[in-house]
């Protein structure tokens, strides 16, 4: 394990942002410890893996300076929630898209003076963050663009916006032609307030380079994701998932450059058999509600268990990059049609019907090779638990082992899924 690893401190920056620095300055030597107690403790992790874990160790100084710096510089810096949000659009402005859904546990009791206390922990988490002044991200962003995907969220969006100026896209609960024309004036609405906020529009060359550029990055998602689906697994589902929370908050093109390396040195790892799971490892995929920053909680327990994740069927995960757009659009009316056609692809459980998603799950449960699904369900999120029955029923059909969880960000139910994870496994052993 590395020892000298440390996420770094910058009291100065953190005050300059607004910040409760007294309270904050505590998060980095705890989060530190997960850190290390997850990550670095692992042994056979590919080396390239250091540039995510350098991602992290800046993650509340380096990184929020290149952000403090891009508004400086007059580039927009948006927060967003859901990927549904169009960051094409922010890129081609010459912006920074940060995702700003919460992962963590330390913000909950801030939103639980506000908002009720049964609703999604997702959104709790990332409005405590917000009400506490302990995320810099949130301190950091000119505003931030919520959707209307779940309840929880667009009703917390009326609150969110007394402390952050918070839009608002409508996103279709369908996906027929008259919810698609819709869409397309959602992300219009979306591109004319990046250019308010700029005071220039976005030209259709700026936009065509930033497809060009998101697509890169997607795509890159996609030849690691394949890569990581070999048996043995020639890295662990902790580092994917690292990686995949890393993609909501580096620079796109430096991103993908890093995973490009990170390839590489898997099929080298493969052609030499250097694996970071053994053979015999039980294989899991994960589907469900994305998994947020520093939320680690199922892919630590089900890794210290001696099983191997292969694949997350998630926002946080694949859905994030499965699809990329067509790049042949002509002008930019051509080029906003194609990219809401990507965008309409999200297989968000807050749609219905949804049947796609059942068919994707299976899809990918057979290309990652896994031997389980386990269906992760942050508590309250309604669409996603009653989803659930449906993907139960086509496991069933499938032959698929089925766990399906629903837990929070706290540590108190560690224990008992602890006890489910390792008789699932039992069960998939035989
Ligand atoms: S496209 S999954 S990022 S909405 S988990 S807050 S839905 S109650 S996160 Fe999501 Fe977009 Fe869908 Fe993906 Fe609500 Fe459910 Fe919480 Fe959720």
């Amino acid at each position: 394990m590395e020892e000298t690893f440390a996420i770094k401190s910058d009291p100065e920056l953190w005050a300059e942002l607004d910040m409760d620095v007294e309270r904050f300055k505590n998060i980095p030597p705890v989060l530190t410890e997960a850190f290390k107690n997850i990550f670095l403790s692992q042994t056979n992790r590919p080396k390239t893996m250091a540039y995510f874990d350098d991602m992290v160790k800046n993650i509340f100084t380096g990184r929020i300076r290149e952000m403090v710096d891009a508004k400086g510089e007059g580039r927009p810096v948006i927060g967003t929630f859901c990927v549904y949000v169009p960051e094409e659009i922010i890129h081609a402005a010459g912006g920074v898209c940060v995702g700003l859904c919460g992962g963590s546990q330390g913000s909950i009791a801030d939103a639980e003076k506000i908002l009720p206390r049964n609703i999604c922990p997702m959104v709790k988490s990332a409005f405590g963050f917000k009400v506490g002044r302990i995320c810099p991200f949130f301190q950091v962003v000119d505003f931030v663009y919520g959707e209307t995907t779940c309840d929880a969220k667009k009703k917390t969006w009326e609150i969110l916006d007394r402390y952050v100026p918070t839009h608002v896209m409508e996103i279709p609960q369908m996906k027929r032609e008259r919810d698609k024309k819709l869409w397309v004036e959602e992300v219009k609405d979306f591109k004319a307030a990046i250019e308010k906020l700029m005071g220039r529009e976005v030209a259709e060359d700026e936009l065509r380079a930033s497809i060009e550029t998101m697509n890169a990055k997607r795509l890159a998602m996609q030849r690691l994701n394949s890569l990581r689906h070999h048996n043995p697994a020639p890295i662990s589902g902790r580092d994917m998932l690292l990686i995949q929370q890393i993609a909501f908050y580096d620079i796109p093109e430096r991103f993908t450059e890093k995973v490009g390396e990170l390839c590489d040195e898997l099929e080298e790892r493969i052609a030499s058999g250097e694996y970071s799971a053994p053979e015999e490892a039980p294989r899991v995929m994960v589907s469900g509600t994305p998994m947020a920053l520093p939320n680690w909680k199922l892919h630590n327990i089900i890794e210290s268990l001696g099983a191997v994740v292969v694949n997350e069927e998630s926002c946080i995960g694949t859905r994030y990059y499965k699809d990329t757009i067509e790049t042949g659009g002509a002008n930019e009316e051509e080029m906003l049609e194609e990219l809401t056609k990507r965008y309409m692809k999200v297989d968000c459980s807050c749609f219905t019907p949804n049947d796609e998603r059942i068919d994707q799950v299976l899809k990918e449960y057979r290309e990652s090779g896994a031997e389980g699904l386990i269906d992760y369900c942050l508590q309250f999120c309604h669409t996603y638990n009653i989803e659930a029955v449906k993907l139960r029923e086509a496991c069933e059909r499938e032959g698929i082992p089925f766990l399906s969880i629903e837990s929070d960000y706290s540590p108190e139910d560690v224990g008992q899924l602890q006890t489910r994870v390792e008789a699932f496994l039992e069960q998939i052993e035989g």
